[in-house]
């Protein structure tokens, strides 16, 4: 184990490695482009190094910025290795007026954090100089208006309801692929059978990696083969729609309201527009109100416990999952006290962070109690340290330091082992997935500033 000095160097080491300039990859082989949440947890961990270079991350993830106001889950590097479904397979602006030219995206989106970083690059450049912060601060109101557009987007497209609840159009919207969250509603994506899945590059990429076990093991890493076909179908049904929202709504396999991406954003729209309050731009009220809508919206799905599910749109149907996305509160607050505390005792009850077995008391992505949890398969029980970085600063938010306090120090403990790993068993600590994964690095150097 490493002291916290030298994981602190070696998570700029390994950003600075990822770093493709302006552009930060995900991890080098298993994500060889620039993801969208991904982006901004490195801008979170970058503002801790450079204010100015944190803010070029959201800079070049928001010059890739749809028409509609999208943001896009993934923006591809034209040099990069492989990935699949690559820009060919997505097809954006050969189907859809609205993507750019250039650069390539996807044709989805992800949680939007965005907004916390903003707040955080805004913070950090305080202690620059004179001239980069002149240079920051005005870079931050050339952003505004697509931070705005993003804002409006979520509302506007994604919540046409007005239900305070953010719609997704696949499980990788939800950045939590293969949760058990989404089992229900992939049950009903049924791929036409003249449908040819494409080859899968995360299995053979991660293969590659100093993984345990080789292929097998890494395979046992990753989303099933079922899983894949029924991801890469909804692929082509977007592709076939057009990437309308509308279209999409109306006609796809699987549509979800995302308690956890609805709840980062009620947070968003808060820290966004205490932004927008300090440099004096436009549209704070409008951002204080999408936080109110959406910390009503997350509240209204809770249980007696505090505990969050999403909502199936397709069967009308609440989906309460043993999941780390139950604990949506943490991060919009809100909560009455007896209710909020109710929420912590779960939390560190043996259902979650308590259970013995823990290498570190972090929670896994499922319940170990959750007849789904498998500690090995990606977010069916593996422990993800963006989420919680997002838990870690939620609880402050929440007026729980002493809670935040434990989870960061178990956070750093993981850490500790210098890998920077994209998830970890949550009993052995073994860690998995991408490696050095940026996220991983950027969370580590935020929680040890
Ligand atoms: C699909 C990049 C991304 C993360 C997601 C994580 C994983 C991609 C994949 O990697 O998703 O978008 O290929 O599995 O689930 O949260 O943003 O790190």
């Amino acid at each position: 184990m490493r002291t916290r000095t030298e994981v602190a160097a070696r998570a700029a080491y390994v950003l600075r490695g990822n770093d493709r300039g302006g552009l930060t990859v995900a991890a080098p082989r298993l994500y060889p482009h620039m993801w969208s949440w991904d982006a901004a947890f490195v801008a979170i961990g970058l503002a801790r190094l450079s204010a100015s270079r944190a803010l070029a991350e959201l800079e070049t993830l928001f010059a890739a910025q749809w028409r509609t106001g999208m943001v896009p889950h993934i923006v591809f590097s034209p040099d990069a290795p492989p990935y699949e479904p690559g820009p060919d397979r997505w097809a954006c602006r050969d189907v859809c007026p609205d993507a750019p030219p250039a650069p390539a995206t996807s044709g989805i989106l992800q949680p939007p954090v965005h907004a916390l970083a903003v707040r955080r690059i805004l913070d950090a450049v305080r202690i620059a100089d004179a001239a980069e912060q002149r240079d920051v601060v005005g870079r931050i109101r050339a952003l505004w208006p697509a931070l705005l557009a993003w804002h409006r987007y979520l509302v506007a497209r994604r919540d046409p309801d007005g239900r305070g609840l953010l719609t997704i159009y696949h499980g990788w919207e939800s950045g939590m692929d293969n949760s058990p969250r989404w089992d229900g509603p992939y049950a009903g994506v049924i791929p036409s059978p003249q449908f040819t899945p494409f080859r899968r590059s995360d299995v053979h990429a991660l293969a590659g990696a100093a993984t345990g076990g080789g292929a097998a093991g890494s395979a046992a890493q990753r989303p099933t083969d079922a899983d894949y076909r029924r991801y890469q179908w909804l692929v082509e049904e977007l592709r076939r729609a057009g990437y309308d929202d509308a279209r999409v709504q109306n006609s796809l396999d699987f549509l979800v309201a995302d308690v956890f991406a609805s709840a980062i954003f009620a947070a968003a729209g808060e820290e966004l527009a205490t932004v927008g309050d300090e440099l004096g731009l436009e549209g704070v009220d409008e951002l204080l109100g999408h936080a109110a809508r959406f910390r009503r919206g997350v509240l209204g799905t809770t249980d007696e416990r505090g505990f969050a599910a999403d909502l199936d749109l397709r069967r009308d149907a609440f989906l309460r999952m043993d999941t780390i996305a139950g604990f949506a509160p943490l991060l919009c607050g809100g909560l009455e006290p007896a209710r909020q505390r109710r929420l912590l005792e779960l939390l560190a009850s043996p259902a979650w962070c308590g259970h013995p077995g823990l290498a570190h008391a972090v929670p896994p992505s499922t319940s170990p109690s959750a007849p789904a949890f498998d500690p090995v398969r990606y977010w069916r029980g593996p422990q993800w340290p963006p989420m919680n970085w997002l838990l870690i600063w939620g609880l402050e938010r929440c007026g729980e330091p002493d809670a935040a306090y434990r989870m960061r120090e178990a956070t750093l403990d993981q850490l500790a082992d210098g890998v920077f790993a994209e998830y970890y068993h949550p009993f052995t600590g073994e860690p998995f997935g991408g490696r050095p994964q940026s996220w991983s690095a950027a969370v580590a150097l935020d929680l040890l500033a």
